[in-house]
């Protein structure tokens, strides 16, 4: 069962490598790894088991956050609308998005920074990604406000990139030019 004693902080180099490609079809050590991290987002919803193991409620995971740097990520929330996002996913990869941007109003956290950071993170407002599944399905997902961004940051670690690396430094509530607030 992967717990916060397996997630790396910032510092560690590993969050800050571009992850390699997962040679598809996937391993069965890779799919476990996969099916795991995708459980611990929902263990990370449970009250009961989020206490009695202490974990950080989180949406989404991406496995160069548990040390493994490899193109994997897991997402388990509901978006505004209600729409349940439920996903382990190899290879996923942004093949379109929109010009205009959004960016969630209270600012991102990352359950591998242990501090607040303020400030808001520019993302896309749209964007169509394609992976393969854990089932060795390939997905094609058209994702917009809040699921675009929750995507996107867990996409960005497999590029080496963390939330606050996109905030305007100078001027952290700086809105962003032809954005939406998401909240
Ligand atoms: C706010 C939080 C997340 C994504 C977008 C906005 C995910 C937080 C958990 N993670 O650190 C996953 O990488
Ligand atoms: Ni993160």
């Amino acid at each position: 069962m992967i717990t916060m004693k397996d997630i790396l902080r910032e510092g560690d180099p590993i969050l800050n490598q571009v992850a390699e490609a997962v040679e598809l079809p996937p391993t069965e050590e890779e799919k476990n790894t996969l099916a795991e991290m995708l459980q611990f987002l929902k263990n990370s919803q449970d009250e009961e088991l989020a206490n009695a193991y202490q974990l950080r409620a989180g949406v989404g995971l991406a496995a160069p956050q548990i040390g493994i740097s490899k193109r994997m990520i897991a997402v388990h929330f509901q978006d505004f609308e209600e729409t349940q996002y439920s996903y382990g996913l190899f290879n996923p990869k942004i093949v379109s998005h929109s010009v205009a941007l959004s960016y969630l109003a209270g600012g991102e956290g990352c359950l591998s920074v242990d501090r607040e950071v303020p400030g808001y993170v520019p993302r896309y407002q749209r964007i169509t990604v394609k992976a393969t599944d854990l089932n060795g399905e390939e997905l094609k997902l058209k994702l917009k406000g809040y699921a675009a961004i929750v995507f996107q940051h867990e996409i960005d670690h497999l590029n080496g990139v963390m939330f606050y690396d996109r905030i305007n430094s100078e001027a952290p509530f700086t809105v962003p030019e032809n954005s939406k607030a998401i909240e």
